[in-house]
């Protein structure tokens, strides 16, 4: 029966389209692309964007056994952001990705941690992660993104999607109240009226705690809360959606979002604890110039590297594809990383230690998620080839004369990079390095980044990456004019 009543509805349903005049069909046609959307919008994988402007705007929410959940902004990026609107049918081109819960705390469990995307998939879904749910996240990580409609004819103002973000301005005066000690609180800025208010929570980070301490002389920071700890309540006066990046010499030229301004999504208000003493890691680029080479290596050596994520994706296809993968080779970058401790105190691992994963492959544990990327740009800026460092262990191998190395990474050690030592990661091991197998010979860009995700705080972020020129001929690569500046 039931086929049959579908059938005649169907056919009904047609037979008006055929009959009905051009304009209506249209309309009709245009009803049921509307319908089918909101089919799409309920089934496994579909995403929404909640706590924006609008529908083009905010966090990553996607639905999986019949529950939305979050998405943390562990490794999000331009990458993953253009999927994602690319999947709402917006242009994918001016994808913009937010991180730090930038449109309120997540409302919801995570679903997905570590999303990996090369640009090519068509949901987000199809993107390499975790796995569903597992993650190691706190509400504050929410990622989200914002998306511009494709350009219609119409007169509609171009980029209205894009916020507009205002300099705080020279009279803007801060300080830090309700801390346990001086260098610690909720931050307040006093307005035109001379009225203390507090800052939304949403989207603070360590780059604007870092140029909130340097404001009152109190060095750097070491954290950056979105919290209700410290009291305060927040008003329709209440700032939203400030962003330094973390070189200003004072907090007034830092921006904030007009939009934001009194729309706070959370109930959690801007807290920074400062102190004097900081680590400050940093990139040491000759040696990476002086190591760069290229190396052909045989999949059946890459095994443990295939485990860590450490090849390109195309290397899957070829074990997948391919009975005799593994004497198939790969092209790699390969070149020594070296990194140094400038600060005035010890960096130390994110993750405490009982957290610690255990890497059966490499045989050690993992103390941070990602500790060093390392990107392959073309000349239109496009990232080409990628490779990361999860799999890494923090110690002293080389140190000034007259330091001692402290942190070793045998027998679960304490890791750490003490003050003037240096954590080098020879070119000879495993993962360090690029997997350029799908490379076209060329003139590239370099860029080698510690700490890329400012995760961990620090004096200065602006020593962290090495950007450098890399020219690939078929037979040779050579990696020249590195400079230091900030991933
Ligand atoms: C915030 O509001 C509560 C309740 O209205 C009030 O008791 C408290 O004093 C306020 N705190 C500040 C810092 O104004
Ligand atoms: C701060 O960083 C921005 C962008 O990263 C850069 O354009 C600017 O020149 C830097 N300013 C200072 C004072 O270093
Ligand atoms: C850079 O890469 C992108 C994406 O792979 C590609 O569309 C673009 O044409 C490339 N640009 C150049 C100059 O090769
Ligand atoms: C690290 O080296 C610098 C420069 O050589 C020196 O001024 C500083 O005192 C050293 N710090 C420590 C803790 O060894
Ligand atoms: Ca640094």
């Amino acid at each position: 029966m039931k086929p049959i009543h579908t059938f005649i509805c169907v056919f009904l349903f047609l037979s008006h389209i055929l009959c009905d005049s051009p304009e209506d069909a249209k309309r009709k046609r245009a009803l049921l692309v509307k319908k089918h959307l909101k089919r799409l919008k309920k089934i496994d994988g579909a995403i929404k964007l909640v706590g924006g402007r609008g529908e083009f705007e905010g966090n990553v929410e996607i639905l999986h056994e019949g529950s939305w959940g979050a998405i943390c902004d562990d490794e999000w990026d331009v990458n993953e952001a253009r999927v994602i609107c690319k999947q709402l049918g917006y242009l994918s081109s001016d994808a913009e990705p937010t991180v730090n819960s930038y449109f309120g705390p997540a409302r919801r469990k995570y679903w997905m941690d570590n999303v990996y995307c090369d640009g090519s998939e068509e949901e987000i879904s199809q993107c390499r992660f975790d796995g569903w749910g597992q993650n190691d996240c706190t509400s504050t990580e929410a990622a989200g993104v914002i998306c511009s409609e494709p350009e219609e004819p119409k007169q509609k103002p171009k980029n209205d999607n894009k916020i507009s973000m205002t300099p705080l301005g020279k009279d803007v005066k801060v300080r830090l109240k309700a801390g346990r000690v001086a260098t610690e609180g909720r931050v307040e800025i006093k307005n035109a009226a001379g009225q203390w208010n507090v800052i939304c929570g949403d989207g603070w980070s360590l780059f604007e705690a870092l140029v909130v301490c340097r404001t009152l002389s109190l060095g750097y920071a070491s954290d950056a809360m979105q919290t209700d700890f410290f009291g305060g309540n927040l008003t329709s006066e209440s700032l939203g959606g400030i962003k330094c990046t973390g070189n200003e010499t004072t907090f007034h030229h830092c921006l904030y979002n007009q939009h934001a301004t009194g729309n706070c999504q959370s109930k959690d208000v801007a807290a920074v604890s400062c102190t004097e003493t900081m680590s400050d890691l940093v990139i040491d680029h000759v040696d990476l110039m002086r190591t760069a080479h290229l190396e052909d290596k045989q999949m059946f050596f890459l095994q443990c590297a295939m485990e860590e994520n450490c090849v390109a994706s195309t290397a899957y296809e070829v074990q997948k594809e391919n009975d005799a993968w593994h004497l198939e080779t790969r092209r790699l970058l390969r070149f020594t990383a070296r990194i140094f401790n400038a600060g005035n105190a010890d960096f130390r691992p994110a993750i405490p230690k009982h957290l610690w994963e255990w890497h059966m492959c490499h045989m050690h544990y993992h103390s941070m998620e990602v500790f060093a990327t390392f990107d392959i740009y073309n000349s239109t800026g496009q990232r080409v080839a990628e490779g990361h460092k999860a799999s890494f262990c923090l110690e002293d191998n080389q140190c000034l004369p007259g330091v001692e190395p402290k942190y070793a990474c045998a027998n679960y050690g304490d890791q750490g990079i003490s003050v003037n030592c240096s954590d080098i990661y020879k070119y000879t091991v495993d993962c360090q390095w690029v997997d350029i197998s799908d490379l076209e010979p060329g003139k590239y860009r370099f860029k080698v980044a510690v700490n890329p995700e400012f995760k961990v705080p620090e004096m200065s972020f602006e020593n962290n990456a090495a950007v450098c020129d890399f020219f690939y001929t078929e037979t040779f690569g050579s990696v020249t004019n590195c400079v230091v500046q900030r991933p």
